[in-house]
């Protein structure tokens, strides 16, 4: 086999259930739930999901998993149903644990059901692509508890313009399906409500049902307590970030700049800085509320590292989330007029050129970055010919400015230490690792409460696993209203009803205590080492220090 040992002994591991998945059940009427905002116009964007067409303005209720010993949907054995499953957007630890409890719940409550895997994400929707997750053909269980989507792999397609939702209509038609769960981010989720209303609008029975993923960790309501991935590339990240601040107050020599996955949202890099205690952690959200400049990014950095040269101290880390860069207000300014540059066909061969066009500001900014992070900002290009900005070596940036900035200092007799910098970036590698225990339950449980939704007759939710601070058994189980999570974006000119993202809360919980320590660890070693996932013993179910903080407020 080339299954590693630990990769064998997790095939055995069996997550512990909710205690009411393992029971007869039933799914009841919860709260009243509003839009985030907007919540006429969003209800009335979706109206048979809202029910507004009825007349109610927008009713939106959470459902609840409760323990029964009727006969009723989900409750007792039910008749076989049809689902089919996809991956929608980046990769998180865990996406195969949705899928097992999925198939473990129709085994369970509706023998003789069948699962279909869509293949490469959306795609596999609108072209009818799939993979049957049979379970005599046991595909299924050999990916319990193992890392990565590529038992049906996934894709960052869209279903939303008319024709891909005809497409994916059909291919619920053919297929007869009694539901589809969408297993996404924010983006993909806002997709699935739509399909939802779509397929109530023409009749379709199809039932959709989303489940919160990215390890972004930006998908969370009150309702939603985390999405899943999040603690599995927390803890991957923190013990390379852990191990790196070893290093580095052991050689005493080199500053480490570590860039974090975490586009919009620097859930990550603040987990990763609680875990480890940095000297420095700089977060998206904070730069953006300050209107920081590139300049102050860099004035805030170089003022630490020139701190604590003079106690005799060369070294260090710094974490860097990988948006940082669309924060910095000059700097999103340059972005955005170099988009539209690119729109008109601007020569990217002549960077002259191009800094003439620009407005005298960005004209600037451009004109004093390193040639090689210009190049990538008119080099790398989305599929929608915008920069694109998670290409770009931020870090590598970020630390070329400091040591300028170090070296004017010098000359200035204001500084007089020795400054040699390393860079990192850990994204990828934190994505498909075998899933923590908490990842493998939380997603176990997700899995069972989106078939619990479905044969339930609920469309237009998002599974939920909630009361997270206590043992799984004790976990609660059940739905709350895509719509709920929505709000309005101006998007091309025009209000377009959206999830909203959440991103890291200046007075949370674990801002606060970031911002508590931070200067106690900027001048001191403070480092934290948490090694690596521990999958038995007294750490195996620790979860992130975010979500431990905001459970506990
Ligand atoms: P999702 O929001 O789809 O889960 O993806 C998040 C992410 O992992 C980001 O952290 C990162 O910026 C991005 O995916 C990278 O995308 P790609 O896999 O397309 O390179």
């Amino acid at each position: 086999s080339s299954l590693s040992p630990l990769q064998a002994e997790r095939l055995a591991f069996r997550p512990q259930l909710p205690s009411v998945l393992t029971g007869p059940h039933s799914m009841v009427e919860g709260e009243r739930r509003e839009c985030v905002a907007a919540h006429s116009s969003v209800c009335a964007m979706f109206p048979h999901l809202s029910g507004s067409e009825a007349g109610t303005g927008g009713t939106l209720r959470l459902m609840r998993l409760v323990p029964s010993n009727q006969d009723d949907n989900g409750g007792a054995q039910g008749a076989p149903l049809r689902l089919g499953v996809l991956f929608s957007g980046g990769q998180a630890s865990g996406g195969h644990n949705v899928i097992i409890g999925l198939h473990d719940y129709l085994q369970r409550w509706h023998p003789g059901s069948t699962l279909l895997g869509f293949l490469n994400g959306p795609r596999g929707v609108m072209q009818n692509n799939y993979k049957l997750l049979a379970p005599e053909e046991l595909v299924v269980d050999s990916y319990r508890n193992q890392g990565g989507f590529h038992m049906i792999a996934s894709g960052r397609d869209k279903i939303e313009k008319a024709d891909q939702l005809a497409a994916a209509e059909k291919t619920c038609m053919d297929e007869k399906l009694d539901g589809i769960v969408i297993i996404g981010g924010d983006d993909s989720n806002t997709n699935a409500a739509v399909m939802a209303e779509h397929f109530l609008a023409r009749g379709v029975n199809t039932r959709v049902v989303g489940v919160p993923k990215t390890i972004d960790g930006d998908l969370k309501t009150p309702d939603v307590p985390c999405s899943f991935g999040f603690d599995t590339a927390c803890k991957v990240y923190s013990e390379s970030i852990g191990n790196i601040c070893i290093d580095s107050a052991s050689a005493k020599k080199y500053y480490h700049f570590i860039k974090l996955m975490g586009r919009a949202a620097s859930h990550i890099t603040l987990e990763c800085a609680l875990q480890t205690r940095p000297q420095i952690a700089l977060i998206c959200e904070e730069v953006a509320a300050h209107r920081c400049s590139l300049k102050d990014v860099v004035y805030q950095i170089a003022d630490v590292v020139a701190q604590r040269a003079q106690q005799g101290k060369n070294y260090g880390v710094v974490l860097i989330p990988e948006g940082l860069i669309e924060h910095m207000h000059d700097v999103s300014a340059l972005i955005a007029e170099l988009n539209e540059l690119l729109a008109q066909g601007v020569n990217v061969a002549d960077q002259a050129d191009v800094s003439a066009h620009l407005s005298p500001e960005s004209a600037d900014v451009f004109d004093h970055l390193p040639v090689s992070i210009r190049c990538e900002m008119l080099e790398e290009r989305d599929p929608h010919g915008n920069v694109q900005v998670s290409h770009i070596e931020t870090e590598k940036l970020i630390m070329k400015l400091v040591e300028g900035e170090l070296a004017r200092r010098k000359a200035h007799g204001q500084y007089s230490g020795k400054f040699s910098a390393i860079n990192h970036f850990f994204g990828y590698e934190g994505r498909c690792s075998l899933p923590s225990n908490f990842d493998a339950t939380y997603c176990n449980a997700l899995g069972q409460a989106a078939a619990a939704l479905v044969a339930a007759g609920q469309t237009g939710l998002m599974a939920t696993v909630s009361n997270l601070q206590h043992a799984a058994s004790e976990w609660t189980v059940g739905g709350t209203p895509l719509l709920a999570m929505m709000h309005l974006e101006r998007r091309s000119g025009r209000d377009k009803p959206v999830i909203k993202k959440a991103l890291v809360d200046m007075e949370g919980p674990a801002m606060r205590a970031f911002s508590a320590s931070r200067a106690t660890w900027a001048a001191g070693d403070c480092f934290r080492v948490p090694g690596p996932i521990q999958y038995q013993g007294h750490c195996a179910d620790t979860t992130t220090l975010t979500l431990e903080l905001e459970l506990n407020e």
